[in-house]
């Protein structure tokens, strides 16, 4: 009897010792969809697809919030932070005849679940001669190893992922330069005569007295010296559901731009953050501006009306 109960436990042991070692959490990440125009692509900030052979990384952050890897991307310190979830991959992996997509296996042996995952694209076959990225945080988390040593697979469609660095466009998502060659500082140089007073250069200043701070004209695609140059925020009524529309700038992923909207005016309290994801408009109202996209989202339906305001921070 007490020898039965021993060989137990020294079996059970041995189970857990080599799942640890030698079973991996399997994570698929897939840009492919069951249709041509379901697929998403990966783009680079001129608009054409990633190529052939550019550096695909899943990445671990290890506790990193989405502001820091952006920070981190923005000033192009990313190349190394983090650990690599599996082998590296390459745009084309597991699908050639459509540009800018792709179909991997990551494995990683682990023995305990992971938390959130990053994707990084970036646009050349080694991240030191890459000009621009796309960093994605992955929907959901990979499931620790199983024990019974069957692990299972974790499948990512790339059309659900979040943009931390880069944008979203039409079709899936485009990278973003890095570097810091665009920005404010930089822009505002450029808005005024030379001999315009400083204080007319700073971010809050409204020099053109149009009631948009410099800032604002920066983030959404005004002219800063023209009073009747003014930003556009429309709302957009289609297929029974209301977007809220504008301009983004495309150079400077550490912008973020919030709507909110509130069934009434007099509640200062009333405002909350429209949840719906940030999308590429498909039918743009008009060009954008070089350096700016339109982008949309949906607004909640209910109430008999609804006010909208935009946070860019
Ligand atoms: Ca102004």
């Amino acid at each position: 009897m007490t020898t039965g109960i021993l060989r137990l436990l020294a079996t059970f042991s041995a189970g857990i010792f080599t799942a640890g070692c030698l079973s991996a959490a399997n994570l698929v990440v897939s840009g492919i969809g069951e249709q041509s125009s379901d697929r998403t692509v990966l783009a680079g900030s001129g608009g054409s697809p990633l190529a052939e052979g550019c550096l695909v990384e899943v990445i671990d952050f290890q506790g990193l919030t989405d502001s820091e890897i952006a920070a981190l991307a923005a000033s192009g310190e990313l190349e190394g932070v983090g650990t690599r979830f599996g082998d590296a991959a390459s745009m084309g992996d597991g699908q050639t005849d459509v540009p800018g997509t792709l179909e991997f296996l990551a494995s990683t042996p682990q023995e305990s679940a992971s938390g959130a995952l990053h994707l990084v694209a970036w646009n050349a076959s080694v991240a030191a001669d890459a000009t621009e990225v796309l960093v994605l945080r992955l929907p959901g988390e990979v499931p620790a190893d199983d024990l019974s040593g069957l692990p299972g697979y974790h499948a990512v469609d790339l059309k659900e992922a979040t943009v931390v660095y880069g944008s979203p466009t039409a079709t899936g998502f485009s990278t973003a330069s890095f570097g810091g060659a665009n920005g404010f500082a930089s822009w505002i140089g450029g808005q005024f005569p030379v001999d315009q007073p400083p204080s007319d250069l700073e971010a809050e200043a409204d020099p053109d007295r149009d009631g948009w701070s410099n800032f604002l004209e920066y983030a959404l695609g005004s002219a800063p010296a023209a009073p009747g140059s003014l930003a556009r925020i429309e709302i957009d009524l289609r297929e029974g559901s209301a977007f809220v529309r504008y301009l983004r700038r495309s150079d400077d992923p550490g912008l973020s731009y919030e709507p909110e909207c509130a069934g009434t005016l007099i509640d200062p309290e009333a405002w909350s953050p429209v949840t719906a994801a940030e999308q590429a408009v498909a039918a743009p109202p008009a060009p954008a501006p070089t350096g700016y996209q339109w982008c949309e989202r949906q607004l909640p339906h209910g109430g008999t009306r609804l006010f909208v305001r935009l946070k860019v921070e």
